[in-house]
């Protein structure tokens, strides 16, 4: 999988070099390349941003400088991989759809990402005209309801979620199965050795014994209830059919 990203802050995509996301590039599993969104500017200053045309708060990201650094990266992308390769560029944006893990799954087996990482109030609209009008696939992305200052903290956040579910990446891909959301549920308790352990308050803890009987048929049925059991007491909103409508009635973006 190649994976680009486009940024005013190379610095802050570093953790890309770490752990399971490093190993996996070592081992030729994911190619990351990270560009600097101010080598597409001609200016003395290298400005990416100007006022709101209309008025009010805050600096828009200029197209110029967007347009250019995209075909770019799209060129030199096309040189390794092929000229028929197209990514998806993905727009990290508190106004797009919630990422979620049907998006990670979908992503995973994408041949290619391009992050566009905005900052400031946002990236002038017609850049997204401008890539949709020229043929390529966009899709906006949200981590959640809360606004961060640019989209590079959620590049690290969905590339973390995506590469994990590359063939190969994660070593035991069992433990991919059972996880928290991948069958929509929050996961059971996990509990190791000792089985009976005494706090350092010295009070005793024991595990749940039917996790000592060895009967997997029983023990498979009490980790289901409780993914349920936990998954109506913390996150509701899974287990209530979605609305005629919602958002989250529609199949995920791609
Ligand atoms: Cl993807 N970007 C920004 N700037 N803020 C966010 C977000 C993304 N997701 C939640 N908040």
């Amino acid at each position: 999988m190649r994976i680009d990203v486009l940024t005013i802050f190379p610095d802050y995509l570093a953790p890309l070099e770490l752990s399971l996301l490093g190993k996996a590039r070592r081992d030729g599993l994911v190619d990351v390349r990270v560009h600097d969104l101010r080598d597409f500017t001609h200016d003395r200053h290298r400005t990416v941003d100007d006022s709101p045309l209309g008025g009010g708060a805050g600096m828009v990201m200029k197209p110029e400088p967007w347009a250019e650094a995209l075909e770019s990266v799209i060129a030199a992308g096309r040189e390794e991989l092929g000229d028929d390769a197209a990514p998806l560029i993905v727009f990290p944006n508190p106004a797009g759809a919630p990422f979620a893990q049907a998006t990670a799954q979908s992503w995973s087996q994408r041949p290619w990402l391009l992050f566009a990482c905005g900052r400031y109030e946002g990236i002038d609209e017609r850049v997204y005209e401008h890539l949709a009008a020229r043929g390529h696939e966009l899709a906006l992305a949200s981590l959640g309801d809360y606004v961060l200052n640019g989209g590079e903290v959620a590049v690290l956040a969905i590339t973390e979620a995506v590469v994990r579910l590359v063939p190969g990446v994660v070593g035991n891909a069992a433990s991919l199965v059972e996880e928290s959301h991948s069958d929509g549920l929050l996961e059971y308790p996990l509990y190791t050795r000792p089985a009976t352990w005494t706090a350092p308050d010295g009070t005793v803890r024991a595990v749940p014994e039917i996790l000592l009987s060895g009967d997997h048929a029983r023990i498979a049925a009490w980790r289901a209830e409780q993914s349920r059991l936990r998954t109506a007491e913390r996150r509701p909103d899974l287990l209530a059919p979605p609305a005629p409508g919602d958002a989250a009635d529609t199949a995920p973006a791609s």
